[in-house]
């Protein structure tokens, strides 16, 4: 892939960004959703590519723009799917609390792995702790393994997980163990990146969460050289029989890095809208707004942060 890519994608976060954070704090969840939509499919229109929406606001009779099949750029030069999230936190932003980023991961046709919607058990960590996590493994392993990578113990470990009544087993049996537990109101992208930020405070994510957010957030991990599963969870038989249709049959099945995000041809930009352990929010001056992102290329393992002025 041409590799100036990615830093085009940038622009295209950025302005999904700046547009989502006039609707910080106003209550209007749909509203500033689709001003990130609106912003982020007008950027992608001027890029020289030939995209297609793998992962996006839903299936095309349920949303009029950036739908699964929806063709992105210009139409010449590289064919890539591309994963987005124009406002991953769409509430966090409606209620101005932390943690919405805009979001997008691209990789070559039939990299990135077309989760049908629905939730996915997730487990993250990062490089020091990589190999000492498994689905399979019980709460208490887990954080045993962990903190031995870490050379912590197990009292000194932080866990982030979404706060939801479905994880109040899995909380329980954290603080049993020990761990201390970091509720997020949404945003287990960011959330599950946060292992693999050196500086985070965040040693694990654990929990339930939608699985587009499980193939993001798999990009950056497997860029910054953290480890992550995740494991479909369908709500109830129709989920099921969507799985069937497309050929998944054992949902016990853990999916890896390489089954979320196949290859090295990958790239992970992002723009935080409100702060989080990711990303600073945008912020305005009287002459700028000024936004933070990031942007990954798994092939070199390149991480830049950039901070851009936009002028008023
Ligand atoms: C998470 C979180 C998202 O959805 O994946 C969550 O990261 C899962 O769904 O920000 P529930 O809200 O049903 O728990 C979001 O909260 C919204 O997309």
């Amino acid at each position: 892939m041409d590799r100036n890519l990615a830093l085009e994608f940038v622009r295209v976060t950025e302005a999904a960004a700046v547009a989502a954070v006039k609707w910080m704090g106003r209550g209007e969840r749909k509203l500033a959703d689709g001003a990130a939509v609106e912003a982020m499919r007008s950027r992608f229109g001027s890029i020289d590519f030939k995209g297609e929406v793998v992962i996006g606001e839903g299936k095309k009779d349920e949303a009029p723009e950036l739908y699964v099949g929806e063709k992105l750029g210009t139409g010449n030069g590289v064919e890539i799917d591309v994963a987005v999230d124009p406002l991953e936190c769409t509430d966090s932003v409606a209620n101005g609390v932390p943690n919405a980023i805009t979001v997008i991961a691209t990789g070559p046709k039939g990299s990135l792995f077309k989760a049908p919607d629905m939730y996915m058990q997730k487990i993250a960590c990062g490089p020091k702790a990589k190999g000492a996590i498994s689905l399979d493994a019980t709460v208490k392993e887990n954080l045993v393994k962990v903190a031995a990578k870490l050379q912590k113990d197990v009292e000194e470990l932080v866990v982030m997980v979404l706060d939801r009544p479905r994880h109040a087993d899995l909380i329980k049996q954290l603080r049993e163990a020990g761990a201390r537990v970091r509720l997020i109101t949404d945003g287990d992208v960011a959330g599950a990146i946060a292992p693999s930020i050196f500086d985070s405070g965040i040693d694990l994510l654990m929990g339930i969460g939608a699985s587009a957010e499980a193939v993001l957030a798999s990009v950056a991990i497997k860029c910054l050289g953290g480890d992550f599963q995740a494991r479909l969870a369908p709500k109830d038989e129709a989920q099921k029989e969507e799985l069937r249709e497309i050929g998944i049959n054992d949902l016990n099945e853990i999916l890896t890095l390489d089954d979320l995000a196949e290859g090295e041809d990958l790239t992970f930009t992002a723009t935080g809208v409100i702060d989080g352990p990711l990303l600073k929010g945008v912020r305005v001056t009287a002459n700028h707004c000024i936004t933070h992102s990031v942007v990954m290329r798994v092939r070199t393992g390149t991480v830049r942060f950039l901070e851009t002025h936009h002028k008023l």
